[in-house]
């Protein structure tokens, strides 16, 4: 997967690629993260990316121009799949929308700033929009950064261990169960003593019973949801 990160501010998500998971997967190339200062790609003499509204009001804009340019440049050099914009008015991210995004070859997800987009980025160069959460942020780099581990710990050889990515939270619309490690007891904490069983069907029928009861307790608007994983 090859995913190309166009920003205003691209140092805010420098470090982020740079350290632990995300960055092993790079080493192991698995994907490849590039992050561009969409600067580049302006035409103005001071390099600016941003614009007053016409028909007034408070705010800039980002203007179509370097962003055309830039997506313009990307598509010339590899098939996109997607070209995301992410913005508080997109669709949610959920764990089903990263699972399909973690499908696709070449994603180009690009930050939003200021007030927003000129609306023809919207119209002509965007195929889809992604917000993180009702809140508003400062800027998409944030949520650049959420959607973009999201898919790539999905990514075939990501995680250590392959198991591990299928049993999160939301991998079957449910939450996760409880986990333990030693000691079995810690000052009159004590595990749970089907885990220590070795009854393996035993134990999972305890952590399927766990995910559901959990789920009904903190998050009973996903059960019955049959979309969640497939998106
Ligand atoms: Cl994707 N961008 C901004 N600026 N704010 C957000 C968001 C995105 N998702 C939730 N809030």
């Amino acid at each position: 997967m090859h995913i190309d990160i166009l920003s205003a501010v691209p140092r805010l998500l420098d470090s982020w690629f740079e350290e632990s998971i995300l960055k092993r997967a790079q080493s192991k190339g698995l994907v490849e993260i590039e992050v561009h200062d969409l600067r580049i790609w302006s035409t103005d003499k001071h390099k600016r990316l941003d614009d007053y509204p016409f028909g007034g009001g408070a705010g800039m804009v980002m203007s179509v121009v370097p962003i055309h340019r830039a997506i313009t440049e990307l598509r010339a050099k590899r098939t996109v799949d997607e070209v995301i914009y992410m913005s508080p008015d997109g669709e949610l991210l959920s764990q089903g929308l990263a699972n399909s995004l973690s499908l696709k070859g070449n994603l180009i997800i690009l930050c939003g700033h200021y007030k927003g987009v000129d609306e023809r980025v919207r119209e002509h160069l965007i195929t889809r929009e992604v917000s993180i959460g009702d809140y508003v942020l400062s800027g998409g780099e944030l949520a650049a950064a959420v959607l973009s581990d999201a898919v790539i710990r999905l990514l075939p050889g990501v995680l250590g261990d392959e198991t591990s990515a299928l049993s999160d939270s939301f991998q079957d619309g449910l939450l996760a169960p409880p986990d333990y490690t030693r000691p079995a007891d810690y000052q009159g904490w004590t595990v749970p003593e089907v885990l220590l069983s070795g009854h393996q069907a035993r134990i999972e029928a305890w952590r399927a019973e766990q995910a559901q009861e959990r789920t009904r307790q903190r998050r009973p608007g996903l059960l019955g949801r049959s979309d969640e994983t497939g998106a």
